[in-house]
């Protein structure tokens, strides 16, 4: 196999990948993502050791233990052209060799658990509520550019949507399918936890249907029609902007994804938390023990 070129995997002067600025050494193998860079420290902050701590630019990492696992934590900040850049550059740090620049034969798969916040797209789901993505619909076009075979869940969900479409304003751009992890759903999920289906927005406001001074082409009530969606009893349940690209690339790479977001408001009623850092606190206190318990 030929080594990549400069220009294709970008190592510093210090030996880090470009972006992540990470040596393959400060990386576990079950990495926590989040958008925003402060969730990293209100992670790292139960960790009883951290190892290593880096920043550059929107990301920041932190690698340390809780108990005896050793776990990452990275900010991607906020939406899909992110995780494509956090995505490859945390399987180049597992799975190519950063001397010979050829990628190592047996791959480290790695666990990719995104902490997040997130709009509900149900009348019934309350802020504070959290929502464990089973499949992602995207709607930020970043797998239309890798050569990706869907499995018969992402055919079956995108030949459900093609059905809706039939009565329901169809969305501005072409959606595709994606499935995270299903046993790392049902982990995270335990106790009752809602499984749904997370539509990824490529911005947060006329991609999420909001006009301030612009006219969104899609409306609430185009979200409310949408929200009759469903695959296999999982309905359609929020939206937020790296759920699906975090899924396809983790599926693309090998690697096990799963998505949990506390939801701040109800889009379909208007209904927003006054604790927004309260709840986000309660996911992560809730969360991490189980993400710590994975084999
Ligand atoms: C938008 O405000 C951001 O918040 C949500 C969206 O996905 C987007 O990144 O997630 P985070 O709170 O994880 O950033």
């Amino acid at each position: 196999m030929q080594a990549l070129a400069d220009t294709e995997l970008i190592i510093t002067p210090a030996g880090k990948i470009y972006h992540l600025d990470l040596h393959p050494d400060e990386l576990a193998d079950t990495v926590i993502t989040v958008g925003d860079p402060a969730r990293v420290e209100a992670i790292s902050k139960h960790f009883e050791r951290i190892e290593s701590r880096t920043s550059h630019r929107e990301f920041v990492t932190h690698t340390g233990y809780v108990g005896k696992k050793r776990l990452t934590v990275l900010s991607t900040g906020i939406g899909p052209d992110n995780i494509d850049i956090c995505l490859n550059e945390l399987d180049a740090l597992a799975n190519i060799d950063f001397k010979t620049r050829i990628p190592k034969p047996h791959p480290r798969q790695l666990n990719i658990i995104r902490l997040g916040t997130s709009g509900a797209l149900q009348q019934d789901i309350k802020p504070g509520s959290l929502i464990v993505s089973r499949y992602g619909l995207g709607l930020d076009n970043l797998l239309h550019f890798y050569q990706y075979q869907p499995n018969l869940a992402e055919a079956e969900l995108m030949d459900a949507v093609l059905d809706m479409e039939k009565y329901v304003e169809k969305f501005p751009v072409r959606p595709y399918a994606c499935e995270g992890s299903g046993a790392l759903a049902d982990l995270l999920s335990a106790g009752g936890i809602e499984q749904g289906i997370t539509i990824t927005c490529p911005g947060f406001y006329a991609p999420q249907a909001r006009s301030l001074r612009t006219h969104a082409r899609m409306s609430i009530q185009t979200l409310d029609a949408w929200s009759k969606l469903s695959y296999k009893g999982v309905r359609l349940t929020n939206f937020e902007m790296e759920t699906s690209a975090i899924f396809g690339l983790a599926r693309l790479l090998g690697h096990r994804a799963v998505s949990c977001n506390v939801i701040l408001g109800n889009r379909l009623n208007g209904d927003f938390t006054d604790d927004p850092a309260g709840i986000v606190e309660r996911m992560i206190e809730l969360m991490l023990p189980r993400i710590a318990g994975l084999e």
